[in-house]
């Protein structure tokens, strides 16, 4: 048993960033432990054999990965109810997050290709398919949100968490390729309504 739900995150994970706005706005204590998964010594490969953050230790001592399930956790524990309760409701949030998790994705492909292979190594081609896959996803996310505020309903939902996740990191990694915000101005405005949260401010991604 445990004193504290903890919670294993790298500091530019768009993943990780997504369960912490979670547990923040569910007001769930946790311990924050950051491990860079890229990192030689990492430990995370001892509590997920994918070795990938964020994972979760609960107060009762299992290991939760990945984030969506660690945002369905705190969601069932918490009361901030970024779910909807109804099956068919909470898909269409979920869709939304797996959009979003698509996009962060993509991402991380593109950031492994260009910071981890070498460079004569390295595959335009693949990079290339990653980046249709973030501007078809960012298109898709800017017509569903139209000039809605939140992306599902009138309050914030775990796909707004979601998404903020995922414009963060995709503005974090691509600010010389291209400007998400210039090219969707609803997103930016969507964004900008999320940053007004504490939860969201702590934990944008830094390098
Ligand atoms: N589907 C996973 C993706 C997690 C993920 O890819 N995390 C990255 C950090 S942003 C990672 O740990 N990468 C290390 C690796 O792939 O070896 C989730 O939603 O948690």
């Amino acid at each position: 048993m445990n004193e504290s739900n903890k919670l294993i995150v790298s500091l530019t994970s768009p993943y990780a960033r997504k369960v912490r706005i979670a547990a923040l706005e569910n007001k769930i204590n946790f311990e924050m432990i950051v491990d860079v998964p890229w990192n030689e010594d990492t430990g995370v490969i001892k509590l997920n054999p994918l070795g990938k953050v964020p994972v979760m230790i609960t107060k009762d001592g299992a290991s939760l990965y990945d984030s969506r399930v660690i945002a369905e956790y705190i969601d069932s524990i918490g009361d901030a109810q970024f779910l909807p309760i109804d099956f068919k409701e909470r898909i269409k949030v979920k869709q939304i997050e797996a959009l979003a998790d698509g996009i962060m994705d993509a991402s991380l492909c593109i950031f492994a290709e260009r910071k981890k292979r070498p460079l004569d190594l390295q595959y335009q081609w693949w990079v290339d398919r990653q980046f249709g896959k973030i501007h078809r996803g960012l298109e898709e996310l800017s017509l569903m949100l139209g000039e809605n505020d939140y992306f599902y309903g009138h309050k914030i939902s775990l796909a707004d968490v979601a998404v903020a996740s995922a414009l963060g990191y995709v503005g974090l990694r691509f600010s010389d390729d291209f400007s998400w915000a210039k090219k969707y101005p609803n997103l930016e405005r969507f964004y900008s309504l999320v940053m007004k949260r504490p939860s969201f401010q702590t934990t944008v991604p830094v390098i």
